[in-house]
């Protein structure tokens, strides 16, 4: 009942709808409707009460709870089945929890905190209350196992497309896993799968947005490497608008790739807003170190680069960290 109150009041926003209309509306007490009111405010939404006019929407707390995220979004598939948690160790630890109970294809958790975020490798991943996005996606699509990276490229194009439509900020993809802004990063993709031999039962796509974070919140060692989008445009910007957009942007893209087996488009957009193209680099994997020169993404969006010897190879994402020469 509290989510159809709000819709009607957002359906109306700026202006007043009165306790009678609500109640007709909704079909409950008026005395109902003003106890949801009562609980709405204490939620953070700022709404006018004004005897004989009624109630005002005038703004809305940057939340990112159930009724918030499902009153507005668009998608079919992407965020259909929402999962929020005020705070969990890992979106991508119940993610796959979730998934082994079966849930559908395309569902998304969210968490407003994280106490174990993980990052690649078993590094840790800084999560703080209320100011950053901390989701997971399931998948459920027909690849192989080697196939799987695609799915991280596909993920670094939506939400880097999704960053600069919602906020203008000028955010790259730092291959294969970053999203930055000025050298610095904003966002790092998580991407885990089950697999059989020659195929994927689901994959979990985690992805970590730094909004609202005070860089001061950061340990010392991450805020060297660290920003976030309010630190790039010098103001907070309201979670839920970049949830939407990235679900929405993503859905497309994913789509698109189901039904053409293509990764053109998001290769496309990786390729445009790459930093690391034309730039030295260095992959660092488990058994070596090779410096090259970056100089394209195959069209599945694998990086090849030329190495020092002169010759051109191509590199898998997997378990390989890239490094520029002069910077992190
Ligand atoms: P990564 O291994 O590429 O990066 C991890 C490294 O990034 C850390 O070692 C640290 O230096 C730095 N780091 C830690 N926290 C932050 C932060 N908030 N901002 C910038 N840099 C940081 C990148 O791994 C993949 C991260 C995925 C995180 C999402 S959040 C939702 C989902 N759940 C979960 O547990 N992980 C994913």
């Amino acid at each position: 009942m509290k989510k159809d109150i709000l819709e009607a009041l957002k359906q109306n926003k700026g202006k007043f709808i009165s306790g009678e209309e609500l109640s007709i509306k909704i079909g409950v007490t008026r005395t109902a409707i003003w106890k949801h009111i009562k609980q709405l405010k204490e939620d953070g939404y700022e709404i006018d009460a004004v005897s004989r006019r009624g109630y005002r929407l005038i703004q809305e707390p940057d939340t990112l709870e159930l009724n918030e995220l499902e009153i507005d979004i668009q998608t079919r598939l992407i965020g259909r089945n929402l999962i929020y948690y005020p705070s969990i160790d890992s979106t991508n630890n119940e993610a796959k929890k979730e998934a082994a109970l079966g849930a559908p294809e395309g569902t998304v958790i969210i968490a407003d905190e994280q106490t174990g975020g993980r990052g690649r490798l078993g590094r840790h991943w800084v999560s703080p209350r209320g100011t950053g996005i901390w989701m997971s996606i399931i998948l459920k699509p027909q690849l192989e196992p080697a196939e799987a990276a695609k799915i991280t490229q596909l993920t670094a194009a939506a939400v880097t497309t999704a960053l600069r439509n919602v906020t203008g900020c000028e955010a790259g993809i730092k291959w294969p896993n970053d999203i930055i802004i000025n050298k610095k990063k904003v966002c790092g993709i998580l991407t885990e799968m089950s697999a059989e031999l020659n195929t994927v039962n689901h994959i979990i796509v985690g992805i970590g947005i730094n909004v609202n974070v005070d860089p001061k919140e950061f340990p010392d060692e991450v805020r060297a490497i660290a920003t976030s989008i309010k630190e790039s445009v010098g103001h907070e910007i309201y979670r839920k608008e970049i949830v939407l957009e990235i679900l929405q942007i993503f859905e497309e893209l994913y789509l698109d790739f189901l039904r053409t087996r293509s990764m053109a488009k998001s290769v496309e957009i990786c390729k445009k807003y790459s930093v690391t193209l034309g730039n030295a680099v260095r992959i660092i994997s488990k058994d070596k170190i090779i410096f090259g020169e970056a100089l394209d993404l195959t069209e599945d969006g694998e990086l090849v680069i030329r190495n020092e010897a002169g010759a051109v190879e191509k590199i898998i994402s997997g378990e390989v960290s890239v490094r520029g020469i002069s910077d992190y």
